[in-house]
């Protein structure tokens, strides 16, 4: 062991999440994981651990990467690594106990093979008590359409995080319309490129920010759709 090798157990909290954003960066997937670890057995709720180390680690890889300081083979790691600690989480996140919801399939759109977020919104459905059917990246519309028939979802989810992707959105939308299939379930969008008024354009019922805010809506509009269907 070299004399400046960083002990990860001996930070203090700040300083190890500090350390796991810069581990995140350099693609460090067994430090990533030991700090999961140390975290949580600190006492840090997944949810936490989720936020402060992976995802706001992720937010300064993707600056760089954006900046031309990063590129494709240095994100992977990057991104293979934060899966590794998401892989810890995702049982602590998905066992909560919660009443059961409904079903949601969810998948990235044709053309895209971002995922991080797609598995994210997944994790914290599943922890709120959905049923998730994650039918991975890369989909044409033809295996939302499968999906949909296969499941029968009460809500269809789509992830994009590429402008040149994000308009497949409308296509799936138009396709549920002209098999009249549209008005049966609830779809939701997100991704970081979209935003509110991109969702209305599309036909969506929401665009939603985040995981958080896709949990959120969710069960807002089964609500609903359970009170117009009572009321009918
Ligand atoms: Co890509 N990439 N990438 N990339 N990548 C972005 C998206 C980019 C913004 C980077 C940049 O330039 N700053 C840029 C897009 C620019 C644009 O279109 N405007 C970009 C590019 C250009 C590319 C390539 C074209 C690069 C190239 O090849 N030259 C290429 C495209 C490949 C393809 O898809 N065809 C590419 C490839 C890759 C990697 C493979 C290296 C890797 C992906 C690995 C993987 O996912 N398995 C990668 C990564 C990791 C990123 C960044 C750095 C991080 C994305 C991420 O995981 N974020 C990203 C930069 C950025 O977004 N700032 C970038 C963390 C995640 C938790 O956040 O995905 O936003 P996010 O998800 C959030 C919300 O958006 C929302 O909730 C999630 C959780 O809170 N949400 C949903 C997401 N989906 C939802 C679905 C819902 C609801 C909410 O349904 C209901």
């Amino acid at each position: 062991m070299s004399d400046d090798e960083i002990i990860l157990s001996e930070l203090a909290d700040d300083e190890l999440v500090q350390q796991m954003h810069d581990d995140l960066y350099d693609g460090l997937r067994e430090e990533i994981e030991e700090g999961t670890r140390i975290l949580l057995d600190r006492g840090w709720k997944p949810y936490e651990v989720l936020t402060e180390a992976l995802v706001e680690g992720m937010r300064i890889v993707g600056e760089d990467f954006r900046d031309g300081i990063l590129f494709v083979p240095e994100v992977l790691l990057s991104a293979n690594a934060m899966k590794a600690g998401m892989a810890i989480l995702r049982p602590l996140l998905a066992e909560t106990g919660a009443p059961k919801q409904g079903k949601m399939v969810i998948g990235t759109v044709k053309g895209d093979i971002h995922d991080i977020g797609k598995n994210l919104v997944s994790m914290m459905m599943e922890g709120a008590g959905f049923d998730v059917i994650d039918i991975g990246i890369n989909n044409p519309v033809e295996n939302y359409l499968a999906a949909i028939e296969e499941h029968q979802p009460d809500i269809v989810g789509m992830s994009a995080l590429l402008t040149t992707t994000m308009p497949y959105m409308k296509v799936v939308i138009d396709t549920m319309k002209e098999k009249g299939i549209r008005d049966n379930y609830i779809v939701l969008v997100g991704g970081a490129p979209l935003n509110e008024e991109f969702g209305q354009a599309v036909g969506a019922d929401a665009y939603c920010r985040d995981a958080a805010v896709t949990v959120e809506t969710a069960k807002e509009l089964i609500r609903r759709k359970h009170n117009l269907t009572a009321g009918a």
